[in-house]
């Protein structure tokens, strides 16, 4: 495998442990504790991991532990610090005990149910460590959530003599992971489950855990390009830039890059819920920062948008919704129109609110919404190019003030959708550390015989030494929610709260940074030199931790 220069050196690197993990640990329990809602209805479903303490390691004597092996596997989408996850729980297993094994099952859970796995020696595992991706077994997105794939997966799980499975997920595997863990006990079956709480999209958080890994990792790569764009965009001047960013439902990844280049707007999915914002209520915003700075003789900016922003406008859920079931029931007869004649058709069947909202859609947008579905016939709204949606519908609404005199400027756009680009990054030192550790801790939750536990580590703004490593039981994260139906036992996704510090933050500035083209330019992440340059956290984790 030809390797570049840094992947070289990267290769190197020590991942940073905090200093209780340094040595031989000590579980120390801490309370017992509750679900953060719906205790009731958690508790009937988890008899046996509900209500289990939280858990911090201390410093503690050696003690000689028999060899275990171990499963472990990446679920969902990627996220920078994978390979360190492993690699640490590699390394704490073999601490342990050096006859310890560690197994990977390919291409995520369904590996597990279908028997598809590899043992990961230490070769292997050199290979990888402190680079991005999921590559070393590959990750996947089935769900795990019945009984015969938990069966299928004890066959193998047994037939390797595997003592305990590390799921390394976002909110659903987890979900799932602790579904297992639960199952697994009430069988008494002899394996415990330990998830790792991943994802770019920055959701996976609560009290006791700070920050999913990959988001520190993937803003940074997204706000160096922002920074970029921002550069070229006040150099020539003649541009606006309007800027989609991953994320999904949550607009944190927006968030931290908007605190970290100081755009010229940026839209938060959240505000515009709890506003009530219609979609020309979005256009109008962006619109009249267009016009302001026109009259100022700046005819160019930047706009951030979060990528699930048409989920949060209700009036655009509302014409999704319809669209959905009138998809689903008129599948035939719709499949029969001219496409020419789709827009018109649709037009007439909708319903006199959602009717007008999908007329005043620019067509390639109104072609989406009908197209585009997923495999349970909705919208795949992810696909719906917002970005695009926003700056044509901004070009009409500064047409017709233009016409009335009201706006004096040029307008043109230029739209770019960062997503894929920084989920497999080589990880920050941060997300290098803090991995390895979630990886490393992992280890020890199974040394000490815990399950339906994830691995935590906090006071993560602080230098690594003082990190606090633990577990967190996972039904204390979970609620009840409606899922396809029915209601179900999930972690509570952490959405952007509007009455957080990063959010105010950003609030208390955006007037500021929409007129005075205060752009930041944040550079590439770097690996190697002084500290407050290579190991800062993002500013999110910085606010919510400022004490
Ligand atoms: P996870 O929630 O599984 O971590 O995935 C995050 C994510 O990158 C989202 O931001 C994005 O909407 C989605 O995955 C894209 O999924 P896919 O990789 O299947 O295209």
């Amino acid at each position: 495998m030809t390797k570049s220069a840094l992947q070289i050196a990267r290769a190197a690197y020590q991942p940073k442990l905090p200093k209780a993990l340094k040595g031989a640990v000590k579980a120390v329990e801490g309370a017992a504790t509750q679900s953060v809602a719906d205790q009731e209805a958690i508790q009937k479903l988890f008899p046996n991991t509900y209500g289990m303490p939280l858990i911090k390691f201390e410093a503690g004597e050696a003690v000689k532990l028999p060899a275990m092996n171990v499963g472990v596997i990446l679920s969902g989408g990627q996220a920078p610090g994978g390979h360190n996850v492993i690699s640490g729980l590699f390394d704490g297993i073999k601490a342990l005990n050096p006859d310890s094994k560690l197994y990977g099952f390919i291409l995520g859970p369904g590996g597990l149910v279908d028997h598809n796995y590899m043992e990961l020696t230490s070769d292997i595992i050199d290979e990888y460590r402190n680079t991005g991706g999921f590559d070393i077994i590959g990750s996947g997105r089935t769900k795990l959530e019945k009984e015969d794939q938990f069966e299928k997966g004890l066959e193998i799980l047994k037939e390797l003599g595997i003592k305990a499975l590390v799921i390394i997920g976002g909110d659903d595997s987890n979900t799932n992971a602790c579904v297992l863990a639960e199952y697994y006990a009430a069988k008494k079956a002899g394996v415990q489950v330990i998830g790792c709480p991943k994802t770019i999209d920055g959701d996976l958080k609560n009290e006791m855990i700070e920050t999913s890994f990959g988001f520190d990792t993937a803003c940074k790569v997204y706000s160096e390009v922002i920074g970029n764009i921002q550069r070229d965009c006040n150099s020539a001047r003649k541009y606006w830039h309007f800027i989609k960013l991953m994320g999904r439902s949550a607009s944190h990844i927006a968030l931290e890059c908007a605190l970290q280049v100081q755009p010229n707007v940026c839209i938060i999915s959240e505000e515009v819920e709890a506003k009530d914002m219609s979609l020309d209520d979005v256009v109008t915003y962006i619109a009249q920062v267009v016009a302001d700075r026109a009259a100022q003789g700046n005819n160019f900016g930047t706009v951030l948008i979060p990528e699930g922003l048409v989920e949060f406008i209700p009036a655009m859920k509302r014409l999704i919704a319809e669209l959905n079931d009138f998809l689903a029931t008129n599948a035939e007869e719709f499949s029969q129109i001219k496409k020419s004649h789709q827009r018109d058709y649709i037009i007439r069947k909708l319903s006199p609110e959602n009717s007008a909202i999908y007329a005043s859609l620019p067509e390639g947008v109104a072609r989406q919404l009908t197209l585009d579905r997923d495999p349970h016939g909705n919208v795949q709204v992810s696909l719906i190019e917002t970005e695009k949606l926003l700056s044509e519908m901004v070009a009409t609404k500064l047409a017709t003030w233009k016409a009335e005199g009201k706006y004096v400027g040029k307008f043109a756009a230029q739209h770019h959708f960062f997503g894929y680009e920084g989920r497999c990054a080589a990880p920050s030192n941060y997300d290098a550390d803090y991995c390895y550790s979630l990886g490393y801790t992992a280890s020890m939750l199974i040394a000490n015989g815990k399950t339906g536990y994830m691995s935590s580590v906090r006071n993560t703004t602080a230098p690594a030494e003082e990190w606090i490593a633990g577990g967190v039981p996972i039904t204390m994260m979970m609620n009840m929610e409606r899922r396809h139906g029915e209601m179900k036992p999930v972690i509570q996704k952490a959405l952007v709260k509007l009455d957080g510090a990063p959010f105010k933050t950003f609030a208390a500035m955006r007037d500021q940074w929409a007129m005075t083209t205060d752009y930041v330019y944040p550079g590439p992440i770097q690996y190697f030199g002084p500290t407050e340059v290579c190991d800062q956290p993002t500013k999110t984790l910085q606010l919510e931790q400022a004490k």
